[in-house]
């Protein structure tokens, strides 16, 4: 496989400053030797940024850094269809409003090819608010609605070409949800699974019956993964930590079942905040879900302890 590295120095998304630095340190965890490791072949293209920010204004009084977002979706969705054409892109961010490009890039780039695009969005939050009903104003909690088409963003955000089905995208690690998010959700197709339905069923099953559903459909696979779909306990290095989340085992083994379906297209790592990590834990962490992702397996995957 050929994998090219997209930095994505953006946290105007988040509340807390610090996720600009996230692909320096996936980088310095040593993400391009461990693909390297695997025998894929790697380029990383450096990191991304927007210049001209549009002169944009919505009636909502709490949204931060609006205009900067509009830029970096705009900047992200050419970045991600073109790159999606050179190799399998991996997005080093960056807050999770990145997705909000990412996803619509690649969308353009599945439509060319005649396929679905499916979407696998690992995260405590649904991410799920439109522009009116955000009241922290943060505007990585947007991404969803926009690229599933929720009506509320024409005229503030790039128009879509491609929007995703919500009935093609599964969401796993579920535990913190608005309730104008919840609202919202349940009149859409998107499968919700919360940590409740992982405790009783077990991640495995719940992600095979998604895979045999993309794999039904000839589809690509856009894995978003952000690291607060982790507990804290193994993954503090994110602004927005809800208790009860994936375990270590519990993730790597969704990456492992990923890597055998042969399925995933593209990939997100976001949401990391290197201010708030204890000695590069989560960035290795991050680093190690994305080799298993790509192929390392329990036989070979290093013994580290903390
Ligand atoms: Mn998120």
């Amino acid at each position: 496989m050929h994998c090219r590295l997209i930095g994505i120095p953006l946290q105007d998304g988040a509340s807390r400053l610090g996720c600009e630095m996230g692909p320096s340190a996936l980088r310095v965890a040593g993400i391009r030797t461990a693909l390297e490791d695997l025998g894929h072949e790697v380029t990383d293209i450096g990191n991304v940024a927007i210049d001209d920010v549009p002169d944009v204004h919505h009636p909502n009084p709490a949204l931060r850094n609006l205009p900067q977002i509009v830029a970096w979706t705009q900047l992200l969705s050419e970045v991600a269809y073109h790159e999606s054409s050179k190799g399998m892109p991996i997005f080093l961010g960056g807050d999770h409003a990145l997705s909000a490009g990412t996803v619509p890039g690649v969308a353009r780039r599945a439509a060319e090819l005649g396929r679905p695009l499916f979407v696998l969005w690992l995260d405590a939050h649904t991410d799920f608010h439109s522009l009116d009903t955000t009241t922290s104003g943060n505007l990585h909690g947007l991404p969803v609605a926009y690229y599933t088409g929720r009506a509320g963003f024409d005229g503030y955000f790039p128009p879509l070409s491609h929007p995703v089905d919500p009935a093609n995208l599964c969401m796993i690690g579920i535990r913190s949800v608005d309730p104008a998010e919840r609202k919202a959700i349940k009149q859409t197709g998107v499968t919700v699974h919360d940590m409740r339905t992982i405790d009783e069923h077990g991640v495995a099953v719940l992600l095979r019956r998604f895979l045999e559903q993309v794999e039904a459909a000839n589809g690509l696979l856009h894995v978003s993964l952000d690291v607060d779909f982790l507990d804290p306990a193994i993954a503090p290095a994110v602004g927005t930590t809800v208790p009860g989340g994936a375990t270590f085992r519990e993730a790597h083994l969704v990456m492992e079942m990923l890597h055998d379906s042969c399925l995933v297209s593209s990939l997100d790592l976001v949401e990391l905040n290197p201010f708030l990590d204890e000695r590069g834990r989560t960035a290795t962490l991050l680093v190690d879900l994305t080799a298993s992702l790509m192929g390392r397996t329990v036989m070979d995957r290093p013994t580290r302890s903390y």
